[in-house]
């Protein structure tokens, strides 16, 4: 981590007006959460995330891909949010708009104390009915016996209140993600290996809107050529030093 890359990353971000920060898992790394790339070490090493997170998994084997995401709620259930979290939810007042997107389904932004948070991908805490008859569960802890549950209201499943492949994103939601991107005169990117679209999208939108792009990674990202700075650091410790004094 250069000093002149962090020096650099907030001469950028000092005096921006409207900010939009995009995130992913690398954010919660620091958390204790492991990233989708490193998820699959331990218990769930031969499962591919994407076939897990998706509704031809959860048809294929509910109980499955139930528990698969019971045990990420429960590591998300005891983590804490970090630096990074605390950093970005700090900065937020400085800027005339400030927008924070994530691609996580953690809450841990909101724990941290962020508003106006976009969650592109939904919240593994949330549950709804498989069959969308409406049926929501908004804490984990009322959930009815089962895995997965039945919906009390139609005897379906209930699933995570996430986006799976294969899925659209809540237009509305993305609708706001896109017009917070192309809007900024900054757009910060956090812990993505911007890899899934349409989240991957939004700096290259930003970008073509006049936006100044601000990478913060420890590893390289498809996203790094068209970015003014990449800060090869780990989110807890940059952001911190980026976002205290602009
Ligand atoms: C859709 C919720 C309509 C569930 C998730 C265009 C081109 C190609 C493919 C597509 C395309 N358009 C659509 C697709 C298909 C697909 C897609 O993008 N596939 C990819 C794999 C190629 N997209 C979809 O299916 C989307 N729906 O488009 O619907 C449609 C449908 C079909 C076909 C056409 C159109 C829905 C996508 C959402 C899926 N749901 N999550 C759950 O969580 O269980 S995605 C999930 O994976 C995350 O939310 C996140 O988005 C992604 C993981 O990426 P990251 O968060 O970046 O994590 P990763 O581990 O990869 O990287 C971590 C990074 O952090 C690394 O770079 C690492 O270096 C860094 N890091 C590590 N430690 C730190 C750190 N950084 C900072 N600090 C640290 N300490
Ligand atoms: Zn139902």
């Amino acid at each position: 981590m250069s000093g002149a890359d962090i020096e650099r990353a907030r001469q950028i971000l000092t005096g921006a007006r409207r900010v939009a920060v995009l995130t992913g898992a690398g954010v919660s790394a620091e958390s204790g959460i492991p990233t989708f790339r490193d998820a699959q070490t331990g218990l769930w090493a031969k499962f591919d995330p994407a076939q897990l997170a998706s509704s031809e998994g959860f048809r294929a084997d509910p109980p499955l891909v139930w528990r698969w995401y019971a045990a990420r709620r429960a590591r998300v259930s005891e983590a804490k949010p970090n630096a990074g979290h605390r950093a970005l939810a700090a900065a937020a007042a400085r800027f005339e708009q400030f927008t924070l997107i994530t691609q996580n389904v953690d809450g841990l932004h909101v724990r941290a104390g962020s508003r106006n948070v976009i969650e592109l991908h939904g919240n593994i805490l949330r549950s709804k009915c498989f069959a969308e008859c409406g049926v929501v569960f908004a804490d984990p802890d009322a959930l009815p016996p089962g895995e997965p549950p039945h919906c009390p209201r139609c005897k379906s499943f209930l699933r995570p209140d996430v986006v799976w492949f294969g899925e659209m994103l809540d237009p509305v939601v993305l609708e706001r993600a896109e017009r917070a991107a192309t809007d900024s005169s900054v757009m910060l990117v956090v812990g993505t290996s911007a890899l899934v679209y349409p989240a991957a999208g939004l700096p290259l939108a930003a970008r073509r809107h006049g936006a100044q792009v601000v990478i913060v990674n420890p590893d390289e990202t498809d996203l790094d050529p068209i970015a003014d700075v990449c800060v090869r650091a780990r989110a807890g410790e940059a952001l911190p030093q980026i976002l205290a004094t602009v």
